[in-house]
């Protein structure tokens, strides 16, 4: 990808685009909420409709000219519908924390209470984080997961929920590696009357194959982001039920946004067509495969694991038992000086600061669509420990340019925009 067009517009952009490429040829991506669009997926996303205005919705637009906006539109909504079976989809929320305040925006008030997970035990900082606005608008308090297991303290929840009396529970969550149980969360919001908010932005593709229980007729609100475990480019969707459809439609927009961006909104159908193929379900399936395998791999190595393991992309290791002088930071640094990106994260029970944590955390959505199984995974689980033992014993000079030959070899086997595992496009 050259980027002509751009570059004779604007050398220095170009530039910086062909070296994004190159950059996401050269290394493994592996931060959980990432993955790699199909070329339609973007080319669709720098189409025309970035030039158009479509406040409203199909049908009911403020502006002349939105035939083609409505066409595109419909579809990703028609198509949203085959891939969760909500009953009502919005696919207009820029991104997965708008799609949360459009939820929020349509049944709360300013001051009302939100009860969701601590972000340092795998929570959002849209769950009410002070630094996001959810944490300034509305009082917010936290549950945990069980500080042994790592799973959700569902009773803990309970008791919370019965103490804080909240408007909203939300569950669904960044860093958290295993199967969430909706039915037990909503039987607690049931218990005190609140609304039940289900953020799946993470594992919005893992629901959609049915590699992970569903809460669409479950929760309330269910809101998701269209471009990790779906490749349907950068966004945001909520879905819920006709009782809600107006208020959500209202909270996102005119509520939570102007315009929508109708190019990345074609974007999201395409990425949503391709999804309807059966070769999604493989996908996905083989997503949470090579978890397990990278689970396993960082066990096997002495790596000790939140949960224990994982039943989703994502596997998160406290290195404080296995690597006590060693940040989760300088991990994250030294892998990706290896040309594997991943990223330092918090763990249950934190005892550093969120700016540099005890733990790492690894998703294998990216990686999967490049086409790696898990011979392949099985090599990066080891090369990424391989750094991390080289940072706790100042080897890094010696072992990382032997892992960065080594990623080289898997990058160029598994190239990105040749052999895009079930897509095989260009
Ligand atoms: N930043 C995303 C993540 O990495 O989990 C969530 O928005």
């Amino acid at each position: 990808m050259d980027y002509e067009t751009v570059r004779g517009a604007d050398p220095a952009v170009a530039d910086a685009l062909s070296a994004e490429v190159t950059r996401q040829q050269d290394t493994l991506a592996m931060i959980a909420s990432e993955n790699h669009v199909s070329p339609a997926v973007m080319e669709a996303q720098g189409s025309a409709l970035t030039n158009k205005y479509a406040e409203g919705y199909p049908g009911e637009r403020y502006y002349a000219g939105c035939e083609q906006a409505d066409v595109v539109e419909e579809l990703a909504v028609e198509r949203a519908k085959q891939l969760w079976g909500a009953e009502h989809i919005n696919v207009q929320p820029h991104s997965g924390t708008q799609a949360n305040m459009g939820v929020y925006l349509a049944v709360l008030d300013p001051g009302d209470k939100i009860l969701s997970l601590d972000l340092t035990h795998g929570g959002h900082l849209s769950h009410g984080h002070p630094a996001n606005f959810a944490g300034q608008f509305y009082e917010v308090e936290k549950y945990e997961v069980d500080q042994e297991t790592g799973y959700v303290d569902y009773e803990g929840l309970a008791d919370a929920a019965a103490e804080f009396d909240p408007d909203m529970i939300v569950s669904g969550y960044s860093a958290y590696p295993r199967e969430v149980e909706w039915d037990r969360v909503q039987t607690v919001a049931d218990d005190v009357d609140a609304y039940h908010l289900s953020d799946i932005a993470h594992i919005t593709g893992l629901v959609a194959a049915g590699v992970h229980a569903s809460p669409v007729g479950v929760a309330d609100f269910v809101t998701g982001s269209t471009h990790k475990t779906i490749r349907a480019g950068r966004g945001g969707i909520v879905m819920c039920n006709e009782e809600h459809a107006d208020a959500i439609d209202a909270a996102v927009f005119p509520g939570a946004q102007g315009g929508p961006a109708m190019h990345n909104i074609a974007g999201k159908a395409v990425g949503f067509s391709e999804a309807l193929d059966d070769s999604f379900v493989d996908y996905a399936e083989t997503v949470v495969e090579n978890a397990r395998t990278l689970a396993d791999v960082f066990q096997e190595r002495g790596l000790t694991l939140v949960s224990g393991g994982t039943d989703t992309h994502l596997v998160l290791a406290d290195l404080r038992p296995s690597h006590p002088d060693l940040t989760g930071g300088t991990a994250e640094d030294h892998i990706a000086d290896a040309n594997i990106v991943l990223n330092a994260n918090t763990v249950p029970g934190e005892t550093r600061s969120p700016f540099d944590p005890s733990g790492i955390r690894a998703g294998t959505a990216a990686l999967t669509t490049r086409g790696m199984g898990t011979a392949a995974i099985r090599k990066v689980g080891h090369l990424i420990v391989d750094v991390v033992d080289a940072a706790a014993n100042e080897r890094t000079d010696e072992v990382i340019p032997e892992v960065r030959a080594a990623v080289a070899d898997l990058t160029d086997e598994h190239h990105l925009y040749e052999t895009r595992g079930a897509f095989a496009v260009q």
